[in-house]
């Protein structure tokens, strides 16, 4: 198993299907690692986990202070979790990466959050691209009024990997650039 495939399954049992594993988060997402270790289907230790963690490309995960347990930092699915996460105040503009397939939906129903706990929204067009890209077909690079947004009362929040969230966006928000 290399460290991408370990990371797709630390995604897969933090943010979707802890039951497999029957692994317990609490509402913030925390799961015990040693128990990970312990339980899970791959050869896993602490310091490959650790490795992980500290190198992924979009740090996607964290270790608690005391270093036993591990989350992931956004991306849930599963209704176990509940991450509290931080209110902020967003740039004027944020961006969505989708595919052109999805855009008369998203212009009839607004932005959802599909499977998700949350819309994601990036800070930059490059990041919004790269989300785009993860699926085939043409990917198209919605921009977000964030800022009439925030002054119609909507909340932001952002993650520890600085991922915006929303929990929908009205169509009237929404523009497409490309
Ligand atoms: C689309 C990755 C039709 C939405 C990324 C998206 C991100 C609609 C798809 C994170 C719609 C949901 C999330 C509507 C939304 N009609 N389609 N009304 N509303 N959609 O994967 O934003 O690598 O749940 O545009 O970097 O693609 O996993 O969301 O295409 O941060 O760490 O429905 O996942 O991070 O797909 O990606 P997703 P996303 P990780």
């Amino acid at each position: 198993m290399n460290n991408i495939e370990i990371s797709k399954y630390l995604s897969y049992i933090l943010r979707h299907k802890p039951e497999i594993i029957k692994l317990k988060l609490d509402k913030e997402g925390w799961g015990d690692i040693q128990y990970i270790i312990d339980n899970s289907e791959m050869k896993l230790s602490y310091d490959i986990i650790k490795e992980i963690v500290d190198t992924n490309d979009k740090k996607r995960f964290s270790i608690s202070e005391d270093g036993t347990k591990i989350r992931a930092n956004q991306g849930h699915t599963t209704k176990d979790v509940d991450i509290h996460f931080k209110k902020s105040i967003p740039p004027i503009i944020l961006y969505h990466g989708t595919k052109e397939e999805f855009f008369s939906s998203i212009m009839k129903k607004g932005l959802l959050p599909m499977e998700r706990q949350y819309v994601h929204l990036s800070n930059d067009i490059e990041t919004a691209k790269k989300v785009g890209d993860r699926r085939k077909g043409k990917t198209i690079i919605l921009s977000i009024d964030a800022k009439q947004m925030l002054a119609d009362g909507i909340e932001f929040y952002i993650s520890d990997n600085n991922v915006w969230l929303v929990k929908e966006v009205n169509k009237k928000y929404i523009d497409i650039i490309k």
